[in-house]
């Protein structure tokens, strides 16, 4: 293999994941921060779409943060964050992806959404909070005792909503869901994929 490259963007919660899967999956990879205002023209050459993240690797172009991580798992998963396949993985990323990602931008960029108040928006993405703490009533991380793919791929935006307003998050109900959070922002994975440059 040679040395693959990742277009990335520190604080792109897509990008976070991408970076992570890559990490834990030991592969070396030289990451290239990308300002999504002045994207550089040899990374739109490779991915007109003009999203980050993007990985070249051996010829190839990857372009979804997902497909991304599942390329760096299939090469190396000692933990098993595939939990051997469990199909509750996709569908809780799924939910993430769609509904919860469209709430969590109109919770944070409520201005530019002035048909309802702030709240309401932040109501709809509380439904996905509250499935989330439902699920760490069975078990330390969302689908196992384990880190899983399900925990990486969220963990960047329950972090996105948390921080739209922290006295809020801190004053809520969803203490299992408080402390997950606080345990992957310390976590040495979070670290690794977030020193600066
Ligand atoms: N579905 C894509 C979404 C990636 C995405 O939307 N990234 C944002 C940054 S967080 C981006 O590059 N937006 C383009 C822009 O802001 O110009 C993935 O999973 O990789």
């Amino acid at each position: 293999m040679s040395e693959a490259l990742l277009y990335s963007f520190r604080r792109c919660p897509y990008a976070m994941r991408a970076r992570m899967a890559l990490h834990y999956a030991g592969v070396p990879v030289q990451i290239v921060e990308v300002s999504l205002k002045a994207k550089p023209a040899d990374m739109l050459a490779l991915s007109p779409k003009g999203t980050v993240p993007v990985l070249s690797v051996d010829g190839r172009v990857i372009e979804e943060s997902l497909e991304i991580m599942h390329w760096a798992l299939a090469r190396h998963d000692p933990d098993d964050w595939l939990l051997k396949g469990d199909p509750r993985v996709l569908d809780l990323i799924a939910e993430n992806d769609q509904a919860f990602k469209h709430h969590l931008n109109r919770y944070k960029y409520a201005e530019r959404y002035p048909e309802q108040p702030m709240e309401h928006y932040r109501a709809e993405g509380e439904v996905f909070l509250h499935k989330l703490e439902g699920l760490l009533a069975g078990n330390e991380y969302l689908l196992a005792d384990h880190l899983s793919l399900a925990d990486v791929a969220l963990a960047p935006f329950v972090r996105q909503f948390a921080h739209v307003d922290r006295e809020w998050f801190a004053g809520t109900e969803y203490h299992r869901l408080q402390a997950w959070l606080q345990r992957f922002l310390e976590s040495p994975l979070f670290a690794a994929v977030m020193a600066k440059p």
